[in-house]
């Protein structure tokens, strides 16, 4: 597989959701050595540093049902432009979160830059939710819908184009947690989901096979949104919202492994890690580990 050049975006991202900690996030994923594997991987690697997210605590949540909209908006649009500028520059954008509506930024700026992308979304939620639907006003339960087109248009309409994906293209990976509104949009359009129900019963190379070939399917980029809740907790206890009966560490590493081997993915970002509910880092470290085998490192 050719080696593209790798640059990472920090994104201390965390008006998205309820809970402090996970701005940390991109300090924890780096203190783990995620430049010095990659380069060790053989990869040229750089770092552009963290993107500027104000603190909640300097802000207003603003309306209950999209909390901190305009924040999120403003800051995923720079981090659009970053994304895209990166893919420009011919290199593979290494996001490091940071809460999932980041994403919105994230595929906002591949999607800039590949016609028709492809998404893998490996997370234990759907994040498919509006403000209309959503328990919880927070804008990371959102942002798979909003890249589809789907919620508020001050976010759908990021980066100037919507939709930024097309469900046809999209799969998601190692959902347990589905919200009402979020099973009817699944229903509606028709999305491949791969719950723990069919990861158990299939086996994770199975779902990646499948996977890897809606994913690619007429597409010419792939985005890989790797939110660590995905994983069970006992594997990745430093996420904001753990629910138990995840993905294991090896079916995961499965995962990425088969991901490297298919060479499709062109983008990704690791999201949710979050060092205060973490131990000794274990999270971040799961997410570097990861990290290697999506860009190529095998055992033998
Ligand atoms: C719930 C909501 C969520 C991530 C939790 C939870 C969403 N469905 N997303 N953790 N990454 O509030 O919309
Ligand atoms: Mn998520
Ligand atoms: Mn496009
Ligand atoms: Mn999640």
């Amino acid at each position: 597989m050719e080696k593209k050049p790798i640059t990472i975006i920090g994104m201390p991202m965390d008006l998205g959701q309820g809970r402090r900690g996970v701005d940390m996030g991109p300090s924890a994923i780096r203190y783990a050595s995620a430049q010095a594997l990659l380069q060790k991987l053989g990869y040229e690697v750089e770092d552009l540093g963290d993107l500027h997210v104000p603190s909640p605590e300097s802000k207003s949540a603003g309306d209950p049902k999209l909390k901190y909209l305009n924040e999120i908006r403003d800051v995923c649009e720079k981090l659009a432009e970053t994304v895209s500028g990166v893919i420009a520059r011919d290199r593979f954008p290494l996001v490091l979160g940071g809460d999932h509506s980041m994403a919105i930024g994230t595929i906002a700026g591949a999607a800039a830059q590949y016609e028709n992308m492809g998404v893998i979304w490996y997370d234990a939620h759907g994040d498919l939710n509006t403000g209309e639907t959503s328990p919880s006003g927070n804008i990371h339960g959102m942002s798979l819908a909003v890249s589809l087109g789907i919620g508020h248009p001050d976010l759908v309409n990021i980066g100037g184009f919507a939709p930024k994906v097309r469900p046809e293209h999209t799969v998601i990976i190692g959902a347990r947690e589905l919200d009402p509104g979020e099973r009817d949009l699944i229903g509606q359009l028709g999305i491949k989901v791969f719950t723990m129900h069919e990861i158990d019963r299939l086996g994770m190379a199975r779902v990646m096979e499948e996977a890897i070939g809606i994913v690619s399917n007429g597409t010419d980029g792939v985005h890989l949104s790797l939110d660590l809740d995905g994983l069970d907790p006992k594997d990745a206890p430093g996420v904001g919202t753990p629910v138990p009966g995840g993905v294991t560490y090896r079916e995961s590493h499965l995962a990425m492994e088969m991901l490297a081997e298919a060479g499709i993915v062109t983008s990704a970002e690791f999201v949710e890690v979050n060092p205060i509910l973490d131990r000794e880092n274990q999270t971040a470290k799961v997410a570097v580990a990861l990290m290697g085998s999506v860009f190529g490192q095998k055992v033998l």
